[in-house]
């Protein structure tokens, strides 16, 4: 059994070296990239037992991202391996002025050919948690399928359920289309973490209490609505502004939310009322920004702690 279980598909993310348009890019650091797996893997370094499903490409980039989320102590014993379809690629783009970019290989890749029959049904039903995204049923038909089904064997098992709408434009055919399927899957949510932006999007609503509110009437129990360096607000029936982490110097935000996401699942499992719970999402989700990387960054849970004021630091 496990604390949380998180399923989607994961890329090999290639970052070039400098930041500037990457028709002008030679030299590329390759790491991975992939929502859920960042979230397990932020979960794993805090100390939890965390599963992360995905079906890889049976080639060098589905070993290699295998390798490395189970290097990172994660469960990813039920990770399936497919010689019909490659491992998904993305590449980022950092422009020194205005805001990172991605570019994705993903169409018709392994993790796109999940269907309901792939779903690790056992470790959904024993597991404390299961965590998605709004990724996964962007990914193809049978994924928007396998995303529905894991919900209800999860709902049926008493599984809750952490839902982070995770718009990507660039996977969607339609706007409409993602806001039917992206509302559906709040409903069925316990909680939910959309950006201020995601909010805006999906709800008739502009503010984070609106948000918060839409959320609540749609039956999540706790609404935590993302606001960058501002923090967060979270609304589990009282809606209450948590401020966030200063941060020097912002590397590249992509993977803060999955922080953020880890930090306050964690919260949970350690007993944390909503608004402890989201000042470690805000504190996980500042040390994501650090780095180009999506995981590098990703505090401990000695880090964590020091960095909340909770232990020492010991240097040297
Ligand atoms: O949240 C970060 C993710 O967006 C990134 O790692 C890649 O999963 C990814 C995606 O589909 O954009």
């Amino acid at each position: 059994t496990s604390d949380v279980l998180t399923l989607g598909e994961t890329m090999v993310l290639f970052s070039p070296d400098e930041p500037g348009p990457t028709k002008h890019q030679q030299t590329f650091k390759k790491s991975l990239g992939g929502a859920e797996s960042n979230v397990a893997i932020a979960l794993s370094r805090l100390g939890n037992d965390v599963t992360w499903h995905s079906k890889l490409g049976a080639d060098p980039h589905g070993n290699y991202i295998n390798s490395f989320v189970r290097g990172e102590g994660v469960d990813t014993a039920t990770v399936e391996f497919t010689d019909d379809a490659p491992t998904g690629i993305m590449f980022k783009e950092r422009r020194a002025l205005g805001e990172t970019s991605v570019y994705y290989y993903r169409h018709g890749s392994a993790a796109s050919t999940m269907t309901p029959d792939d779903l690790p049904t056992d470790a959904i039903e024993t597991a404390d948690y299961l965590h998605l995204t709004g990724i996964t049923p962007a990914l193809s038909d049978s994924c928007r399928e396998a995303t529905l089904a894991a919900i209800e064997r999860a709902r049926e098992a008493g599984t809750r359920i952490s839902f982070d709408p995770n718009i990507r434009h660039k996977l969607w055919e339609s706007d409409e289309e993602m806001r039917r399927t992206l509302l559906a899957l709040v409903e069925k949510s316990d909680i939910v973490l959309p950006g201020i932006e995601e909010g805006r999007t999906l709800f008739d609503a502009d503010t984070p209490d609106e948000i918060a509110n839409a959320c609540r009437d749609r039956g999540a129990a706790i609404a935590v609505v993302k606001l960058g360096a501002e923090g967060a607000l979270v609304d589990d029936g009282e809606a209450t502004r948590v401020p966030g982490y200063e941060v020097e110097r912002v590397v590249d935000p992509i993977g803060a939310g999955d922080g953020f996401a880890a930090g306050f699942l964690d919260g949970r499992l350690r007993g944390l009322g909503a608004v402890e719970a989201t000042k470690r999402a805000n504190a996980v989700g500042a040390f994501a920004t650090t780095v180009t990387g999506d995981v590098e960054g990703l505090p401990t849970e000695r880090e964590l702690d020091v960095f909340l004021g909770e232990r020492e630091a010991l240097r040297r």
